[in-house]
């Protein structure tokens, strides 16, 4: 198949998703706009986003009597995405004679954004996955085993908020002897660079001190599909009651059981966000400067190359591979590093 037609038609395929999603907007939007008419919602209030599906949210009231009482809202139009943790502003139903349980509110506004998470998509673009995080806890296990390519492109975006993320290996109940030499290699690089790095079983109930992690935090647990996110959150919430899934035994990869973040309160106080997990990243749609922030411990060394322009390749006098060859920068970070940036979309010249 010659290479235009196929372009064709992905263009015809990306056309008609857009005209869908404007389809879906539309109506959305008027089921808001006939619900704010209507008379049957309270009046306006600051809500907290607790999921996320197609064209409805959860709310969960902050003030008044209802409050941490959840109720499905539609969105008004124009609202930018929302995403679980967002504070609203909302008006919640009124609760008509019995059939609260179906009435549904209308998020109005969307509050400002204290952190935003970020991922990229299947093709690459950008999806916001969680806000007003003040935690990171990046899971990996030994099943589905991690790669350092894949750990190297979560902390990018997890860098991206501007908040250092943990590094917590689960399933240590599946580490053998065999496993332990290359996870501990894996552990070691991102400790030495100066990542937090814990190790615990959601089987065993092994979680040492993650729950003074969570304290009266806000915390998203994200990593590969499979590593046991939604199990830690039912170890540490058994009310929660978070599908969790079997990974296939052929491929060793998660079955992406988790579908929408969603929030949790801790009776003790602290919040905590189950992410869906995601096999692979697509293309990047981050630029070079943000991938470099990515990589926290090259920051001392830029700007020191010889050429303005490195590509801390093959260039004399380049800062990054010097640092590499003394082992002050990690040589494997520095190759994923060039392999990730060889993957972001061409930049033409006067595009910013
Ligand atoms: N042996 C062992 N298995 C675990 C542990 N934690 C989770 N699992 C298993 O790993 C599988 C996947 O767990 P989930 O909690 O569904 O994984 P997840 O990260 O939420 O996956 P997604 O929702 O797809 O992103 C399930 O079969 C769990 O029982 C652990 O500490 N030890
Ligand atoms: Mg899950
Ligand atoms: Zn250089």
């Amino acid at each position: 198949m010659s290479k235009r037609k196929l372009s064709r038609q992905q263009a015809h395929r990306v056309q008609r998703i857009q005209e869908e999603r404007i389809a879906r907007a539309q109506k959305r939007g008027s089921a808001a706009a006939e619900l704010l008419e209507s008379g049957e919602l309270g009046p306006e209030e600051e809500g907290l986003v607790v999921a996320h599906f197609g064209t409805q949210i959860e709310v969960e009231a902050l003030e008044g009597e209802r409050r941490g009482e959840v109720s499905r809202c539609h969105l008004r139009a124009n609202l930018e995405a929302l995403v679980t943790g967002d504070r609203v502003v909302w008006q919640a139903p009124l609760a008509s004679d019995g059939d609260a349980g179906a009435a549904l509110g209308v998020v109005t506004a969307l509050l400002p954004r204290q952190s935003l998470l970020v991922r990229p998509d299947a093709y690459g673009k950008l999806k916001p996955v969680a806000a007003n995080i003040d935690r990171i806890v990046l899971v990996i296990a030994p099943f589905p085993e991690p790669s350092a390519l894949l750990v190297d492109r979560y902390l990018v975006a997890c860098e991206l908020t501007g908040i250092r993320p943990v590094i917590l290996l689960n399933k240590a109940d599946l580490v053998t002897p065999e496993l332990a030499p290359p996870l501990e290699a894996l552990l070691g690089e991102y400790a030495a660079i100066g990542y937090e790095v814990r190790q615990v079983s959601a089987s065993t109930g092994q979680l040492h001190d993650l729950a003074e992690l969570v304290d009266n935090r806000t915390v998203v647990f994200v990593g590969q599909s499979g590593v046991g996110k939604s199990s830690l959150i039912n170890v540490l919430l058994p009310g929660a009651a978070q599908r969790v899934s079997e990974i296939s035994g052929a491929s060793k990869l998660g079955q992406h059981t988790t579908t929408t973040a969603r929030l949790f309160h801790l009776p003790g106080g602290g919040t905590l966000i189950d992410s869906p997990g995601i096999r692979e990243f697509g293309l990047w749609h981050v630029d070079e400067a943000q991938l470099l922030a990515g990589y926290v411990e090259f920051q001392p060394f830029l700007g020191s190359c010889r050429f303005r322009n490195c590509a801390h390749r093959a260039e004399p006098g380049c800062a990054l591979r010097a640092a590499a060859a003394e082992g002050r920068i990690g040589a494997g970070r520095l190759e994923r590093f060039n392999r990730l940036r060889s993957e972001l979309p061409e930049r033409r010249p006067g595009q910013g």
